[in-house]
């Protein structure tokens, strides 16, 4: 199995390149972002516990994501390895998912880290704000999550650097240069 954590701030195309990793290398995709999304947008008991969290643009607790990710882990089969997007945010969950992943007998193979200049990720997800109107791309909520990522999701790289797992890729460009950049630093 070739899992693949893909990693980066708010807009660095962690969503975007998981589309293609899943639809031209075959490998199964969990976003735990749109995982909630879902939640939300259902009305579910826990949609509700995390719509304002998820609009405000700070991370959601580390026990209800690992809950939801260990679910859709579950539920995924016949794949040749799994590209999770947006998880493991906290080292606690790079914890969790090691452990859940190594009760299976199999473990993270890469960490890929998407690497983009402040200004373009802001002008991305402000751009999204006009096509999609999702309500974290607001001035406000992006500030946040750019704070969080800092603040908590950040030393996740080294936690898969002490590992030997973590791999930089330049995230600017096409989506397609930047996919076949992957693919190079993955072999996947
Ligand atoms: P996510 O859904 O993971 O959102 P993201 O980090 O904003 O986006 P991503 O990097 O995937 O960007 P995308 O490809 O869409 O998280 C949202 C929220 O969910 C979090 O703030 C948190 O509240 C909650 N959450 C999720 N996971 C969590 C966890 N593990 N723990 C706690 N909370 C969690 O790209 C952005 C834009 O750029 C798009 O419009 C795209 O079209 C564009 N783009 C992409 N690649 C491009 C390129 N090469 N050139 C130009 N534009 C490009």
């Amino acid at each position: 199995m070739s899992h693949i954590v893909l990693f980066g701030p708010p807009g660095a195309g962690k969503g975007t390149q998981s589309a293609m990793l899943k639809t031209e290398a075959g490998l199964g995709h969990i976003s735990t972002g749109d995982a909630l999304r879902a939640e939300v947008a259902a009305g579910t008991p826990l949609g509700k516990e995390v719509g304002a969290v998820m609009a405000s643009g700070a991370l959601v607790s580390d026990d209800l994501v690992i809950g939801v990710l260990k679910s859709r882990l579950e539920s995924l089969n016949g794949v040749k390895g799994v590209v999770f997007d947006g998880f493991p945010r906290t080292v606690a969950q790079a914890q969790a998912l090691d452990q859940m992943l190594a009760s299976r007998n199999e473990s993270v193979a890469a960490m890929v880290s998407l690497v983009v200049d402040k200004e373009e990720l802001i002008e991305r997800l402000l751009k999204r704000a006009e096509a999609e109107g999702r309500a974290d791309d607001t001035r406000e909520s992006i500030a946040k999550r750019f704070d969080e990522y800092q603040a908590k999701t950040l030393p996740v790289a080294d936690y898969y650097r002490g590992q030997n797992k973590l791999v930089e890729v330049n995230g600017s460009g096409s989506v397609e240069e930047v996919f076949q950049r992957i693919r190079q630093a993955t072999g996947v």
